[in-house]
């Protein structure tokens, strides 16, 4: 199986090599080296010899799934944008608001294969009929912005964006909008919403944004590993795609996986989608100085907590659902045996209640609460009622009851810590008479 995956890996490299693979020194890949490596070819052909259907087709066919943390298909989303003759053309959007917590996995690939990302966004732009993309980039990526602007100036000084495209005759070109650091501006929705300078709340879905988005437009919005496949997809087919994970999983490519906590090389690797937890572990050296794994999140703050017995399980969209936790970013967090579970999923329910935007009932007042009796139950200080309200908590905060998924990411680590971890929050109960914290929580604390 190791081969496999490193054969799977190294044959993306051989036969695609604009591929994304990181570099150690962490440097950009500039034009000239991304032109000789075959870069922007695939536009060439797209846009000249291809159908906005073929396109859409191919991606479809890879099943591309988005690497934002849903794992919608791209080619899926792709063909419900509304376009024809009758309808104004939209925008394209990348999604490169990076905020999840133990994820940076887009930085990377943003600091290092801007023209990769520009590459796949001008064949989701013609694939979709967008007149437009935006990339809304988080307010913190300094370097990352830097990279991008070159990039954009470079594409657009060579004649890769602009009018007339490859002498295609079709029309895109790109911005670069800079976010002012809300991981809610991450929420596709609220991210339009302040794209068009407004408060960035969530809108109800439907309409999706492929119906209704930036100013009332067809808008699509993919995050940007999921943009940077488009071009190894359309270069060499959906066949080539999907025997990059084989028989790893069903769902085709490579995925960027990560892991952070006390390993002994915290690191980012790309590796076929479907490579199991153990092997990533493997990769970051195991645990440092001795130290027994105790629990782990497969893909950042707002999916649930797995244990050491789940790590065989392949690191794909349906495995880990089947788990009852999600893919998420694919970027563990690793927790060992002499870390409080309680006390990292206060500290993550503090960061969700800090970042709500307050639109919904549950999440605005149900984040602060479930904060208050966390810290609660952490000074030793907790009532008996207090977990079963937990509970509720998490129950309420779940899937359905909200305009968009923070409240049901947040419940997760929480969901499933009660689950795994309920000891300790029992040890937190000491106070039986239970009078201790009815005062309003100060968000933010
Ligand atoms: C058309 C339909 N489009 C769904 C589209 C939808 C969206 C995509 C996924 O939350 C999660 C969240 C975070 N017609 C459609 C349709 N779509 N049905 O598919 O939609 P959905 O609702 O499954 O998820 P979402 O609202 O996009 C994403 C979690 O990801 N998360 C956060 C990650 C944050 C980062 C970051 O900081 N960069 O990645 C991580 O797991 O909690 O649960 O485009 O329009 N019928």
């Amino acid at each position: 199986h190791s081969q496999l995956r490193q054969g799977a890996a190294e044959r993306r490299a051989e036969t695609h090599p604009l591929t994304w693979r990181l570099r150690e020194d962490g440097t950009m890949v500039g034009l000239e080296e991304y032109v000789e490596k075959k870069g922007y070819a695939a536009v060439r052909e797209v846009l000249n010899h291809r159908t906005a259907d073929d396109v859409i087709k191919t991606m479809k066919e890879a099943n591309v799934r988005g690497r934002g943390g849903a794992g919608f298909s791209a080619g899926v989303k792709w063909s419900l944008t509304m376009k024809g003759p009758d309808i104004p053309r939209g925008y394209l959007v990348c999604n490169a608001d990076e905020m999840e917590p133990g994820t940076f996995k887009d930085r990377l690939l943003l600091e290092q294969q801007p023209h990769l990302l520009i590459e796949g966004m001008i064949l989701a732009g013609y694939a979709n009929d967008s007149c437009f993309g935006y990339i809304f980039l988080r307010g913190e990526y300094l370097e990352a912005a830097r990279a991008v602007q070159r990039a954009l100036d470079e594409a657009r000084a060579a004649g890769w964006l602009g009018a007339d495209i490859a002498g295609s005759g079709f029309d895109f070109d790109i911005a670069l909008h800079s976010g002012a650091g809300r991981y809610i501006c991450g929420e596709e929705t609220a991210l339009i919403n302040s794209l068009e300078g407004r408060r960035a709340n969530p809108r109800d879905k439907p309409p999706f944004p492929g119906q209704s988005g930036a100013w009332g437009k067809p808008t699509v919005v993919n995050n940007v590993e999921t943009l940077c496949n488009a071009p190894g997809v359309m270069h060499h087919g959906a066949q080539w795609y999907q025997e990059l994970s084989g028989e790893l999983s069903d769902d085709g490519g490579t995925k960027l996986y990560g892991v952070s906590g006390k390993v002994n090389m915290p690191g980012l690797w790309e590796l076929p989608i479907g490579t199991p937890a153990s092997e990533l572990l493997e990769r970051a050296g195991g645990m440092r100085d001795g130290r027994t794994l105790k629990t782990w999140l497969p893909g950042g703050g707002s999916t649930g907590f797995l244990l050491p017995e789940h790590l065989d399980s392949p690191l794909d969209f349906d495995s880990i659902g089947k788990l009852g936790s999600r893919l998420g970013t694919g970027l563990l967090t690793v927790v060992n045996e002499d870390q409080s579970v309680l006390a990292l999923v206060r500290n993550l329910e503090q960061f969700f209640a800090r970042e709500s935007c307050g639109w919904c009932t549950p999440c605005r007042d149900g984040l602060p609460w479930t904060v208050k009796l966390l810290q609660a139950l952490e000074r030793g200080e907790g009532e008996p009622r207090d977990i079963e309200m937990l509970d509720k908590l998490a129950d309420d905060l779940g899937p359905g009851k909200t305009f968009c998924a923070h409240a049901p990411g947040a419940a997760m680590p929480l969901q499933s810590a009660l689950k795994y971890f309920r000891d300790e929050f029992e040890r937190g109960v000491t106070n039986p008479a239970g009078v201790t914290h009815d005062e309003p929580m100060p968000v933010g604390e």
